[in-house]
């Protein structure tokens, strides 16, 4: 979300990128804790030695940097609406980042039926929501759009056999769509 709305805001070249290698969530990693005591990327350290961390704090610093009312409004309803469609992907992608934690690494035997139910649960919501109640904000390129776009893109890349395309036909199109942008096709998962 971060390097997308970098993209977006014409700042990525200004940025380098540090690699981190194996991250889990049980093996802290060392450079990561030194710039964010929850251990999380991304964090965002500036020339002024100070660190941004979450990607909606570093989303809103891009947009701020290079004057952006579109990426992230200033006020009124449209600025509700973005960070309301943000909160919604990122929440949803959160989610989806703690399921690849439980399903992925956690011992078979350790896991909880219940509580993937639960976010297999939360995730049909939020397909359901972004389809029926957000289509028209998505058609604007800001923080809450890239959120959606780079959340589906890892739905793609690691819960693929949810198929959150099936029977949300606008969801699916606008996704297409928006997929294809330089800033989403430069910083796609591999
Ligand atoms: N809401 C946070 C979530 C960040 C997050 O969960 N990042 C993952 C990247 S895969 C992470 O750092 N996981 C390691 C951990 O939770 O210890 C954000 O968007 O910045």
């Amino acid at each position: 979300m971060a390097l997308v709305t970098a993209h977006e805001a014409g700042l990525a070249e200004q940025i380098e990128l540090v690699p981190t290698g194996e991250f889990l969530p049980i093996k802290p990693h060392k450079g990561v804790i030194g710039d964010n005591p929850l251990g999380r990327i991304p964090a965002l350290a500036l020339d002024d030695g100070s660190v941004l961390y979450d990607s909606r704090v570093i989303c809103e610093y891009f947009a701020v940097e290079a004057g952006s009312e579109s990426l992230m409004p200033s006020a009124g309803q449209a600025r509700w609406r973005v960070l309301t469609l943000q909160a919604l992907a990122q929440g949803l992608a959160d989610s989806a980042v703690q399921m690849r934690y439980e399903t992925g690494l956690r011992p078979a035997d350790k896991q909880w039926p219940d509580l993937i139910a639960a976010q297999n649960a939360r995730f049909t919501r939020a397909f359901d929501a972004l389809e029926t109640a957000w289509l028209d904000d998505l058609r604007s390129v800001n923080v809450g759009s890239i959120a959606t776009a780079v959340t589906l893109a890892y739905m793609d890349f690691r819960f693929a056999d949810l198929d959150w395309r099936n029977g949300r036909p606008g969801l699916t199109v606008w996704y297409g769509s928006f997929s294809q942008r330089p800033s989403m096709v430069a910083t796609a998962f591999d």
